[in-house]
């Protein structure tokens, strides 16, 4: 079963990259796909660049094209819940596009006629995540990520994403790819390390703890699929 695990930037997927060692590239529609082997998974891997739409389209390529059936997202996010700290890892249990607004028509913020509010992620690769970080004492938290093509740096914004959303974390691709693979009938695993707290702080600590907190969310998901044998 071939195993896709994306990020948006480079520095998410370059931790992989190096640890992987040996891959095969490939361009298409303008990006660039690494094939390879890694603990007897064939893998593909790549970062999309930032935001819904790249994002989108760097899921559809590899589950279409390359033919993934397992999609894990690995990468950095804001914090909404207090209780997470930078470098804290948490697991998405599903995700919402909290920018998506056609309540001029009566429907909730993030709804759009034949979609959902929220789309889960698979359960099995969830339970199995939590395994892992049990046997390597790793906390592993989990909530709800609300994505949006905006970088947060505003109090007021996190908490209208909070109330409505009821999010603990934000980013700006996880909903978009839940989006793809929900269509494609692919298992999604979405893994975020916090690097800042979506306030007036966030720029400066993101670029701080950027490239720290994507090595720990990336460590993490190898650590996945060195185990993902016991998965389905
Ligand atoms: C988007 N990613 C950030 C991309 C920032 C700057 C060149 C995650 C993220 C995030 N997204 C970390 N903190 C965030 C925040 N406060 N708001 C939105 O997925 C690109």
């Amino acid at each position: 079963m071939k195993i896709a695990i994306m990020g948006a930037m480079s520095e998410e997927i370059e931790p992989i990259l190096k640890e992987v060692k040996e891959y095969k590239v490939s361009k298409v529609a303008d990006n660039n796909y690494y094939e390879c082997n890694y603990a007897g998974h064939d893998l593909v891997i790549a970062y999309s660049k930032i935001g819904k739409v790249f994002s989108a389209l760097s899921a559809t390529i590899m589950c279409e094209r390359f033919g993934a059936k397992c999609m894990l997202f690995s990468g950095v996010a804001g914090a909404i819940n207090p209780n997470l700290k930078i470098g804290d890892l948490i697991v998405a249990t599903k995700l919402a596009q909290h920018d998506l607004d056609i309540t001029a028509f009566g429907h909730e913020y993030g709804y759009v006629p034949e979609g959902s509010v929220y789309i889960e992620t698979d359960a099995t690769l969830r339970a199995l995540a939590q395994k892992v970080a049990k046997e390597q004492n790793i906390e592993l938290k989990e909530g709800i990520i609300a994505t949006g093509d905006q970088f947060v740096a505003d109090e007021s914004r996190v908490e209208w994403i909070r109330d409505n959303f009821d999010a603990d974390a934000l980013e700006m691709e996880g909903a978009s790819v839940a989006v793809v693979c929900d269509a494609l009938g692919v298992d999604l695993f979405v893994l975020r390390a916090i690097s800042d707290s979506a306030d007036m702080d966030a720029g400066f600590d993101f670029d701080e703890f950027l490239c720290s907190s994507a090595k720990v969310s990336a460590s993490f998901i190898l650590k996945m699929v060195e185990n993902i044998d016991s998965y389905k």
